[in-house]
């Protein structure tokens, strides 16, 4: 997710008579905040909404098989050598063909520990009989990339708890595709009929809620941004979470600044708006990020093996994939899928 950043969506959008329409809080300091009693009750049938949510966003990455699969073209390209490889595959060639497989799976990012025990795997069913012809090794391959992708990181639907509004930070390294991705979740769950507010986290960045309020505008969301400069980002989200809660929003969807692990400060200023979250609705955030990866940027890369490493590695699902800049452009994952896009 790491790539310079590159904001064009920071550019000043033409005036849009849909703006105008959009709600927009502008954040005034703690001082002016509307004391709050309301208190938020926990409705069974939330829980229902919230799974159905996740369901049909789910059950529509199966229809959207097409646009995963032009996602990963590049990755496929890549590895359509193992095709030719094992087209005329036979018993006496195995060091080679499987050599060539290796590097094919490197190639596109599956990583040393993957691609080893991959290999391996195959070589030790290929000499004991089990796998008999190029197309067992191709269904074997298949079978071993999907068993890491479902016992490693099977809880690939969106989960938004019960407590609404369900809060999701969107966190990641600067330029990584944060507020893009939140654009085109919000299109979305908005599509699936979840009433969004966008909060737009980012204050480090002076052009960051512009870029958010492009996609507010966009995708038709209301959205919460800080009235002035230099807000806490912690300050900003409280006031969004608290307005979610008292207009019955059901998702409120933060930006962050980029950040790396390594920025001690910009690390606690998370840590900050996670707590800030969750004074306003104990529980929150579920966090996109922790509980789940969102990899952008997948359209333009040839390294869609990175999923499978990834998954491994962190043993973290992977819920969405970013397949371009476009508002439909974020695809829910399907481990599945996602193996037939790259092996079909
Ligand atoms: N091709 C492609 N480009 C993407 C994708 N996601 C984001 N981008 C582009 O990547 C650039 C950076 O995206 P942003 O959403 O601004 O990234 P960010 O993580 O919010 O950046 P910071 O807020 O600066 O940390 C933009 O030009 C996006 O259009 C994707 O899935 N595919
Ligand atoms: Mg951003």
């Amino acid at each position: 997710m790491a790539s310079p950043t590159q904001l064009s969506l920071i550019s000043k959008p033409s005036p849009s008579p849909l703006f105008s329409t959009i709600s927009r809080t502008r954040f005034t300091p703690p001082t002016a905040v509307r004391p709050t009693s309301y208190r938020f009750k926990c409705l069974a049938s939330q829980t229902g909404f919230f799974s159905r949510l996740g369901r049909l966003i789910k059950e529509k990455a199966k229809s959207d098989f097409e646009k995963l699969s032009s996602g990963f073209s590049k990755t496929r390209d890549n590895l359509a050598v193992i095709d030719e490889l094992l087209l005329y595959w036979n018993l006496a060639d195995t060091d080679r063909v499987l050599d060539e497989l290796e590097e094919a799976l490197l190639v596109s990012d599956f990583g040393p520990r993957i691609t080893i025990k991959i290999v391996e795997s195959l070589r030790e069913d290929i000499l004991s009989g089990k796998l008999k012809s190029g197309s067992e090794i191709k269904d074997a391959l298949k079978k071993s990339v999907l068993d890491i992708l479902t016992t490693k990181g099977s809880k690939t639907e969106l989960r938004l708890g019960f407590r609404k509004p369900a809060v999701l930070m969107i966190v990641g390294v600067n330029g990584g595709g944060k507020t893009t991705s939140l654009g085109k979740l919000a299109h979305r769950l908005k599509n699936e009929g979840a009433k969004i507010l966008m909060a737009a986290g980012d204050t480090f960045r002076a052009a960051a809620s512009d870029q958010l309020e492009i996609w507010a505008e966009r995708t038709g969301c209301e959205i919460v941004v800080a009235e002035k400069e230099n807000a806490k980002a912690s300050s900003v989200l409280s006031q969004a979470v608290k307005r979610g809660k008292e207009q019955g929003f059901d998702i409120v969807l933060c930006d962050t600044s980029g950040r790396l692990h390594t920025n001690f400060s910009l690390m606690e200023e998370l840590i900050a708006c996670k707590k800030a979250v969750g004074k306003v609705i104990p529980g929150a955030p579920n966090v996109v990020g922790i509980t789940g990866f969102i990899l952008t940027k997948l359209d333009g890369s040839a390294r869609g093996g990175c999923v499978v490493s990834v998954v491994d590695e962190l043993g973290i699902p992977v819920k969405f994939v970013g397949v371009g800049e476009g508002v439909e452009d974020l695809q829910p994952f399907d481990a599945e899928a996602f193996v037939n896009a790259i092996f079909p």
